[in-house]
């Protein structure tokens, strides 16, 4: 149940609208448990960001992404030439949607203003919801780039309440990576966790306000 009027819908991008499970199909070129590699490269891309956002270091999501991808190949002791890398990297270019998200974001738009604020690059996130025919759904499309910090910075967050125009609490924040659901609600926003698999929730601070396994479940949440 989630209390008080919402006007607007902020969604996380990867693992939430996009499969990053999906980048895998690539790493099958270079690694041979794929799905292994896919994992470790995801988690060190991301320890990257809270890193580099700690040491006041910004670089922008794709290059954080060549970084992990780095440390991953030689961690897993594969050889990559030029054109694997680069091929891997394109496969943040080519993201594939969860199957329900293309059919519940029309329903979603047609009573609030929908929104992406993600870590990604703005070339990343709006090449990605070019290619799978999304963007036409977000009135924003807000990049962590803006401000040169990665989430759970409470800044992050509050980038979305400025170019939304909405006050906090009239945005519901939806997200399926635990870290961003409890950075979110840790800021103000209402939160709804898109949870696909059973997974416990970081015990780190508040609860999300609705937890849904898809995007069909949250818009009946909302009905
Ligand atoms: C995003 O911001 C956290 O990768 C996630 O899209």
């Amino acid at each position: 149940m989630v209390r008080g009027k919402i006007r607007g819908i902020a969604f996380d991008m990867y693992g939430t609208i996009v499969d990053v499970g999906s980048v895998a199909e690539v790493c099958k070129e270079v690694a041979p448990d794929a799905v292994a590699f896919n994992r470790q490269w995801r988690a060190k891309q991301l320890e990257y960001t809270f890193l580099r956002s700690l040491m006041g270091k910004y670089q922008d999501f794709w290059r954080v992404s060549e970084q992990a991808l780095e440390f991953t190949i030689q961690r897993f002791g594969l050889q990559a030439s030029a054109v694997q890398r680069r091929r891997l990297m394109e496969a943040w270019l080519h993201p594939r949607p969860y199957p329900e998200v293309t059919t519940a974001l029309p329903r979603l738009k047609e009573r609030y203003a929908l929104a992406v604020l993600s870590n990604g690059s703005p070339r990343m996130l709006r090449t990605g919801l070019e290619r799978t025919r999304l963007l036409e759904h977000f009135r924003w499309v807000i990049s962590v780039d803006a401000i040169r910090l990665y989430k759970p910075s409470p800044r992050v967050y509050q980038l979305a309440v400025i170019k939304m125009k909405f006050r906090k609490e009239e945005i519901l924040f939806v997200s399926s990576n635990s870290f961003d659901v409890v950075g979110a609600k840790s800021f103000g926003f209402k939160v709804c966790w898109i949870n696909r698999t059973g997974a416990p929730l970081d015990p780190l601070g508040p609860k999300p306000d609705l937890v849904v396994r898809t995007f069909d479940e949250l818009s009946m949440a909302l009905e």
